[in-house]
């Protein structure tokens, strides 16, 4: 399925202010995973079956890094609607490994997937941790007849997750659902994360 050496890995240059081109990697005939450079609050595919992913807290009431930025640009509406999401135990709307979603307001996209990542050192099983919050964002998007979603490198800010790490299990849950997407992005702030990225993804890619 899309294995061996003609996994269909292409680059694409991309329009506006991004340098890097996307590079894509065929999971399914038709399901893409497609790592970029960029910002994903100015991610979008449709408006109307694609979601982005916030690396919230488990207060999902803003913070800094992507979950700063992403509150930024959705406007107060998107606080409001957090707001509204129940408390599970007293100042916790979403624990650690779990999703939830909402609308996108200002953003371009229509829906917004809030996970809470672990914070690395801290956690007793980081990875067990990590993998969840993929596959409850993956899940939750899937409910909702979303058929694109963008992550950002999830815990690899202030959580401290090292990213060569946390790529593997990024990629590992997007092969699961590789049937259930049109496409898969990885939305990468900085160079470094990017670069390792890459170097990371084809190998494994590749290896299927
Ligand atoms: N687009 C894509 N990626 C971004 C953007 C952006 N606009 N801005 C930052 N990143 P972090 P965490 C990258 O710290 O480690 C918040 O305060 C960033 O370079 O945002 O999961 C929350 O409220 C890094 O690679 O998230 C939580 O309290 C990655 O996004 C806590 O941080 C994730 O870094 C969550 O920490």
């Amino acid at each position: 399925n899309g294995g061996g050496s003609s996994a269909g890995v292409s680059m694409m240059s991309k329009g506006g202010d991004d340098k890097h081109g996307v590079v894509q990697f065929e999971l399914s005939p038709s399901s893409f995973l497609k790592i970029q450079k960029g910002d994903i609050t100015k991610w979008f595919i449709d408006g109307s079956s694609d979601a982005i992913v916030n690396a919230a807290n488990e207060k999902m009431l803003g913070g800094g890094g992507v979950d700063g930025a992403i509150h930024r640009a959705a406007g107060p509406e998107l606080r409001a609607a957090c707001y509204a999401v129940p408390e599970v135990r007293p100042g916790v709307r979403c624990p650690t490994g779990e999703a939830r979603i909402t609308l996108g307001f200002r953003l371009p996209v229509c829906r917004v997937i809030h996970t809470v990542g672990p914070i690395y050192d801290v956690d007793d099983h980081p990875e067990v941790s990590l993998r969840s919050a993929y596959r409850s964002c993956l899940r939750l998007a899937k409910e909702d007849s979303i058929q694109y979603i963008a992550f950002p490198a999830l815990s690899c800010g202030v959580y401290g997750y090292p990213y060569e790490e946390a790529a593997t299990i990024a990629i590992a849950t997007a092969k699961e659902f590789k049937d259930d997407f049109k496409e898969v992005h990885f939305v990468l702030f900085s160079d470094d994360i990017y670069n390792a990225c890459l170097d990371h993804y084809q190998p494994m890619i590749r290896g299927n």
